[in-house]
């Protein structure tokens, strides 16, 4: 699945780039639900994904391969969700000079610290940057904060994120104030 954002095609009615940027993996389309987060995330910021299933223990010649070959197909930069012994970022990470985000996925057993400690504790040499349990927006929105760093139209969108965030704060402030204070 490959995912764009519409809202960014030139008017001239040619097509804006659509090589995804972005590589989205997960160890089983039981990750998707939480892992779609990350997708939408990026789609918002008019950066395109694609997402696979791969995983390290039941597929890993099809993980080394595509760890392998995301860069030359002009991926920079690889989100790996996985839940449990969550050992798919650390061995994308070790087949790639791109740099991967880990998610940890919460399953029914251990509340995602299983997942968060076999994500986080990489051997030294080998980084996984990991955001928090089920955190794949935040994924998503790290990634595009390194995309930002050379490309302006991703900048530009991460700003507007970051005001309209604010901007919900605000009011969410505004409302509790003349609730609870009075003013
Ligand atoms: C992990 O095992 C996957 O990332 C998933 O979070 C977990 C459970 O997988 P399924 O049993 O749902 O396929 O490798």
């Amino acid at each position: 699945m490959t995912t764009t954002d519409s809202g960014t095609q030139p008017a001239d009615g040619t097509q804006a780039p659509t090589t995804p940027m972005v590589g989205i993996v997960m160890g089983s389309s039981s990750d998707a639900p939480i892992m779609s987060a990350a997708a939408d995330q990026l789609r918002k910021l008019g950066v395109p994904s694609e997402m696979r299933v791969l995983s390290a223990h039941r597929t890993p010649d099809d993980t080394a391969a595509y760890a392998r070959g995301a860069a030359q197909r002009g991926i920079r930069i690889l989100i790996a969700g996985a839940g449990g012994a969550a050992h798919l970022p650390g061995v994308i990470a070790a087949m790639t000079d791109l740099p991967v985000i880990g998610v940890p996925i919460a399953l029914a057993h251990l509340d995602g610290l299983d997942s968060l400690l076999s994500i986080v504790q990489m051997p030294k040499g080998v980084p996984v940057a990991t955001v928090g349990v089920n955190a794949a927006l935040n994924a998503g929105l790290l990634a595009s904060r390194i995309l930002a760093l050379s490309d302006d139209q991703i900048a530009a969108k991460l700003t507007e994120h970051r005001a309209q965030q604010a901007d919900k704060v605000r009011s969410q402030d505004t409302q509790v104030r003349s609730a609870h204070n009075g003013a």
